[in-house]
């Protein structure tokens, strides 16, 4: 686990406590936090009091100040009292019951956040693509596509229409769990899968896969993280209290250096707190040329005298890029369940 840069802990908080030990949290469970320190400890946590108080939700991700026992020791209980000020922050709007609109953290200080996309089985959901990207762009990550089950068919049409965004891709396949949870590289003779491709993009970085349940983000996991196995097949955590099945993400170090930060499938992803003009920030040259735009433009396809058309006409690679913008615009814009096409 890579220390943050500097020991003194950059709060927002006051740091109460000098004497505080450094760590990341790696998996949270029902208020229990799994933490690894910067010595490479694993620690159980719980939030103590001044940190509860604040109310503010500690994710996977999260680097934390810890008090009290920190050997890591079965049955003890560190005591977490601060939350450093996050690099970035994945952010998720709930989108049914009444919390619509209420927007969670799903993961900190992420840098890259890979779209985990199963080139069948299931099949791809573009939108569903288009508005995680609208995520990663919305919280400063950079985005990564990892295109897997390639044993089953060909990347070329997917790959096709992300080309104007210059999101990297890369292909996986071959992969498939074992009986036990496990992963087994292939049966039968089977060519073991070629995964230099992703381990270089992951490599040094803070990686969370986000993607629709079944499409092989464990499985992919588990291949990269040998020891994971037992931590990760359907996102089990192992916490003070037993293993369970948690609902929330978890990270694993990369052999190579980084880390990967599984989540749980989703269906949906809320994006109410993402409005079109942060997405638009994410695209500088469309930002730009936008400045020329009528006022309260909404840079639509049909908008009269958008400033963009014009930016676009006549060049090929700036209209791809265009109508690029206009597709995240239109799936940020979708709401409810539609989506789930
Ligand atoms: N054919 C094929 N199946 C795969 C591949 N990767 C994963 N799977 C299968 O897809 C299913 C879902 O995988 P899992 O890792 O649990 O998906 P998750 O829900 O995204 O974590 C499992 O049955 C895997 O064996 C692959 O590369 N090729
Ligand atoms: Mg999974
Ligand atoms: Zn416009």
């Amino acid at each position: 686990m890579r220390p943050g840069r500097g020991t003194r802990p950059r709060t927002k908080q006051r740091p109460s406590y000098d004497d505080a030990t450094a760590g990341r949290v790696v998996a949270v469970d029902r208020g229990r936090y799994r933490v690894v320190t910067t010595d490479g400890t694993r620690v159980n946590a719980v939030k103590a009091r001044e940190l509860n108080r604040t109310r503010t939700a500690v994710v996977v991700g999260d680097e934390v100040s810890l008090v009290g026992d920190i050997s890591g020791r079965v049955d003890t209980l560190a005591r977490m009292v601060a939350l450093r000020e996050r690099r970035t922050v994945l952010m998720r709007s709930a989108e049914d019951g009444d919390t619509v609109g209420v927007e969670r953290p799903v993961v900190a200080n992420a840098d890259q956040l890979a779209v985990v996309v199963a080139l069948t089985d299931p099949p791809p959901r573009p939108r569903m693509i288009d508005r995680i990207l609208v995520a990663a762009y919305d919280a400063g990550m950079d985005p990564l596509l990892v295109l897997t089950k390639s044993d089953l068919t060909g990347p070329e049409e997917l790959l096709a229409a992300y080309a104007a965004l210059a999101v990297p891709a890369v292909v996986v396949g071959g992969m498939s769990k074992g009986p036990d949870g496990g992963t087994d590289p292939g049966a039968d003779g089977e060519r073991a899968p070629d995964l230099d491709e992703v381990r270089a993009r992951l490599q040094d970085r803070v990686t969370v896969l986000v993607g629709h349940s079944g499409v092989g983000k464990s499985t992919l996991v588990n291949a990269l993280v040998p020891e994971a196995e037992r931590a990760t097949s359907h996102v089990n955590v192992v916490t003070g209290r037993g293993r369970h099945t948690s609902s929330s993400a978890v990270a694993l170090e990369l052999p190579g250096g980084g880390l990967v930060i599984d989540t749980p499938g989703v269906r949906s992803f809320g994006l109410a707190h993402v409005s079109q003009a942060d997405l638009l920030q994410a695209f500088t040259d469309l930002d730009e040329a936008a400045e020329q735009c009528p006022r309260g433009c909404t840079h639509a396809a049909d908008a009269p005298d958008c400033a963009l058309d014009a930016w676009a006409e006549g060049d090929p690679a700036r209209s791809a890029r265009l109508e690029s913008f206009r597709r995240l615009a239109v799936a940020l814009a979708a709401t409810g369940p539609a989506w789930e096409d």
